[in-house]
């Protein structure tokens, strides 16, 4: 296990005391892989630095937001002017328009769009406006997709709940749950059996058309392109949960990149470059349902806040006058080539998936397509990997179930960093009888 030092040490005795588990968050908790977190100073390009005075190649960035890097200058420029202007107003300000604007016209899909704080916020709100726009009330959701935390969609989750084994979540009436039809990733002939038992009361269809939150986990092809075509003859809506993907995959995010065109979507993570903000949008019949013009209700004081507005536009700003997707998916894809090879060559068995600057490495034999298959991986090998790579100055997610990023900021120098502690890494697994099968 590593040992984040002393400091780190003290401050996670303190957090247990005051904090459930220590943390904010579960998955930043180490539970599924054991040990201690460090605590976290700052961060710099692809680097965060503990308060211990570690420093470590980060591939979780923030869990997806950071795809310039910790601290890009321009954004933290943005962020510094905006706070001297004031940090909250709850009246419009001239900054929303213009993230507004720059969203819409990389998702064309977004006739309008509405801001709002978090992930879970804009999929709950999003799921609240399918049932009051079609008025239906069922969704069907799939196993391993992750939408936020929220009552209803928290069934056969990905994220927190595959890395704690946690099936359904307490506290969740069954009455929330039993409007949401769960069916694995991929599976077409239940989700056409699903419309032929439940048609008329599907309000919409829900997913990461790129699974992120069982690790990454791409859709088969013609997948998304066939949802269309079911959700569209059963007049429910298709919502695109692209909290993750937006923005990642590309500018148009999966939608763009599948060539399939979803009724509602779901962004977070990047647009708001690194501080809470999210958003929800979709066609303006869609749209139009919600309050003030409609009946269907959502607010909030820090929707749209300036220093988040801030943070996003900057961002978004530099990715759309030099998208840099390329060049993620060369560094992303040397970055797979270095761990494959590392694995290969100590006799480790690893399945591995990527799209763009997303991936997985899972440490199971079998290719891995869906929830069920992601859970093949044997997660104690994993959590030696991690701790392992962990000694050797580079922070993967700790959790098997979660993707890794790269970011603009990660070097080839930082990528070779890398591949020479998996090397090292993958050889002790192996040494330790740790080879699959
Ligand atoms: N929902 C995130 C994982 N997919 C975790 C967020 C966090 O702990 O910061």
């Amino acid at each position: 296990m590593h040992n984040p030092g002393q400091e780190s040490a003290r401050l996670w005795s303190d957090a247990q005391r005051m904090i459930p588990g220590g943390v904010n968050s579960p998955v930043r908790a180490f539970g599924g892989v054991g040990g201690q977190p460090p605590f976290i100073d700052h961060g710099s390009g692809c680097r965060v630095h503990s308060i211990d005075g570690k420093a470590y190649i980060d591939y979780v960035m923030s869990w997806g937001p950071l795809i310039l890097g910790h601290a890009h200058p321009k954004v933290v420029e943005a962020v510094t002017e905006a706070a001297t202007k004031g940090t909250s107003f709850g009246m419009p300000t001239p900054g929303e328009n213009r993230l507004a604007e720059l969203i819409q016209a990389c998702f064309p899909s977004l006739d309008k769009v509405r801001l709002v704080n978090s992930g879970t916020e804009a999929a709950m709100s999003a799921i609240r406006l399918a049932r009051g726009a079609t008025g239906r009330d069922l969704i069907l959701k799939f196993e391993g997709c992750y939408h936020g935390h929220f009552d209803g969609l928290l069934a056969a989750a990905g994220s927190g709940l595959a890395t704690f084994a946690i099936p359904a979540a307490e506290g969740v009436p069954a009455a929330y749950t039993s409007k949401t039809i769960v069916i694995p990733f991929g599976d077409l002939a239940a989700v056409e059996q699903a419309f032929e038992e439940h048609g008329d009361d599907i309000a919409g269809l829900i997913l990461e058309p790129i699974g992120g939150n069982m690790g990454v986990v791409p859709p088969r092809e013609g997948f998304l392109a066939s949802l269309r075509d079911i959700t569209h003859r059963n007049g429910s809506l298709l919502i695109f949960d692209e909290v993750i993907t937006g923005f990642r995959v590309g500018l148009g995010g999966a939608q763009e990149l599948y060539g399939v065109t979803p009724d509602l979507t779901v962004l977070g993570k990047i647009i708001g470059g690194g501080l809470p903000c999210a958003a929800y949008g979709g066609t303006a019949a869609v749209m139009d349902c919600l309050a003030p013009l409609g009946g269907v209700y959502q607010a909030g004081t820090l929707s749209g806040n300036p220093l988040a507005v801030a943070a996003g536009t900057a961002m978004l700003e530099i990715l759309r006058d030099a998208p840099p997707y390329e060049h993620l998916n060369t560094v992303a894809a040397s970055l797979a080539d270095g761990l494959r090879e590392a694995a290969t060559e100590a006799g480790v068995s690893v399945q591995q998936n990527r799209v763009g600057s997303m991936q997985t490495l899972f440490f199971t034999e079998s290719p891995v397509t869906d929830y069920a298959s992601a859970k093949t991986a044997d997660t104690d090998m994993y959590g030696r990997f991690f701790h392992g790579m962990l000694d050797r100055g580079v922070h993967f997610a700790p959790s098997q179930f979660e993707a890794c990023f790269v970011s603009t900021a990660h070097s080839a120098e930082a990528i070779a960093q890398t591949v020479e502690a998996a090397r090292d890494v993958m050889k002790t697994l192996a040494q330790n009888g740790a080879r699959i099968r």
